[in-house]
């Protein structure tokens, strides 16, 4: 029989998420036509809203072409500026320019989505300074307003994959906010992963990472007890880390722009992140346990420019040039406590989704040999565990050989602990006869998934 899981564990909607590894976020609204605006105090005029050129399908041509298969668009930042013509404010696209008032970006954002089969995800600002400038503005009033607008945007466009409730300037929204609005996005959209922060906490199917430079901890557990969620102020190592004994399932989710700002400048277009920036950042974060959501900041012409699109494209080539050949593939693998035929550790090596190798259960440490024909040099491993069974080991390491009679460590690989979805790690080249993964702690059997060595491909 396979193993049972372990503590808690992921819902449907946390493992599709984690296998979809990079998501994108698109921050454009009013800020991107003023001068250095990222956080807009609700006053900016809706006449300067005018892209001249937007074409949502070049962005999530942007996304294909890096091979992420969701984006979240920002329908409303703090500002409060709506991109999609909503029925309860004028301060919204109805009133600008663009396309004579007629314009609806999240309706043409929606529709390039599906076009593209990319999943459309939304970032509804809790936090409105726009409404916030109102006379008559009340907290009921503004819990009303914002339950108004998420009705709007979970109905009319379709299957939402993400909703972000940001925490930035949140500090009087009450869970009794939350409540209603989560039970919203429960009932229009069951299949909506929802970002949680502060009073969402709740809610949250995952946690922000505690950082914006796409950075997880290491170790990074899926685990956390919510309350530090809650009070992110003091815990944002925890955020980084997760709780390995932690009472809920609530992963991290790395985002980080990939400009210096969240919204475009001009004067930042030297500053976009090389290949070489994004691969170190996909290694520690999807290689961390964690899943990247990448920011891109369309410009005032509403196009993604050239070299962010260029730069992802070749952050995805890193990614399938190093991981797409397994260097322990042909090599004949044992392990001390196989389970049983079924949980064979070849299936280490199988490159199958449905396969894996897992320890008897009275088993909490194993030790499997991978030994190959002849030498290899690598320079990166990869972990997963089967996140289906919870998190279960808490210490590994890897040693290799040289001459296949005496072992050492990878050093890098020293006092590792979580491995969760994906763990990435990086190592000047070694050259080596017989590789060993060392599961030396754990809560639970080993239940593994996929084990590999890799060269890294050449960076351009
Ligand atoms: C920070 C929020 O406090 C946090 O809850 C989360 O939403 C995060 O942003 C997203 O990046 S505020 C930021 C200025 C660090």
């Amino acid at each position: 029989p396979a193993p049972e899981p372990c503590g808690p564990l992921p819902n449907e909607r946390q493992i599709k998420w984690y296998n979809d590894e990079i998501i994108a976020f698109f921050h454009f609204g009013i800020n991107t036509f003023e001068n250095n605006v990222n956080e807009g105090d609700g006053r900016a005029g809706t006449f300067i809203f005018n892209p001249t050129a937007l074409d949502c399908r070049q962005w999530t041509g942007t996304l294909k072409s890096a091979g992420i298969p969701a984006g979240i668009l920002v329908a409303k930042h703090a500002d409060g500026f709506c991109n999609w013509p909503s029925a309860y404010t004028d301060y919204c696209v109805k009133n600008s320019p663009w396309r004579n008032g007629k314009g609806n970006l999240v309706k043409e954002y929606a529709e390039a989505c599906r076009a593209d089969s990319i999943g459309m995800g939304l970032y509804l600002g809790p936090h409105d300074r726009h409404e916030h400038l109102s006379p008559l503005y009340t907290k009921q009033r503004y819990e009303d307003y914002y339950a108004n607008q998420l009705t709007e945007l979970l109905t009319d466009y379709g299957p939402v994959y993400e909703i972000w409730w940001d925490g930035a300037g949140a500090d009087e929204l009450t869970i009794s906010m939350y409540t209603r609005w989560y039970n919203i996005v429960r009932r229009l959209q069951p299949e909506c992963v929802i970002f949680g922060t502060r009073n969402s906490y709740c809610f949250a199917d995952v946690r922000w990472v505690g950082n914006e430079s796409g950075i997880a901890g290491n170790p990074c557990w899926s685990t956390i007890n919510p309350e530090s969620i809650r009070d992110e102020n003091d815990n944002r190592i925890t955020l980084n880390h997760g709780e390995v004994n932690g009472s809920a399932y609530i992963p991290a989710e790395s985002d980080v722009s990939i400009r210096p700002s969240w919204f475009y400048h001009s004067y930042e277009d030297k500053d976009v992140k090389t290949v070489k920036q994004l691969w170190d950042i996909y290694c520690n974060s999807v290689g961390h346990n964690s899943v990247m959501l990448l920011n891109f900041a369309p410009d005032r012409r509403g196009l993604v420019p050239a070299q962010d699109s260029i730069n992802a494209a070749g952050l995805r080539k890193m990614i399938d040039d190093t991981f797409g050949n397994n260097l322990l593939t042909g090599a004949s693998v044992k392990s001390l406590h196989q389970r049983g035929k079924q949980y064979a550790p070849k299936n280490l090596i199988d490159n199958l989704s449905k396969t894996y190798y897992a320890s008897k259960d009275s088993n909490m440490t194993d030790s499997i040999v991978f030994d190959l024909k002849s030498p290899v040099t690598f320079d990166c491993l990869m972990l997963q565990e089967v996140i289906q069974l919870g998190h279960r080991t808490t210490r590994w390491s890897v040693d290799y050989s040289v001459d296949g009679k005496k072992w050492e460590k990878i050093p890098e690989t020293e006092n590792l602990q979580s491995i969760g979805h994906k763990w990435i790690v990086r190592f000047d080249p070694l050259k080596a006869k017989k590789v060993r993964l060392c599961i030396l702690d754990g809560k639970a059997c080993p239940a593994l998934h996929t084990f590999g060595i890799y060269k890294q491909a050449i960076l351009p």
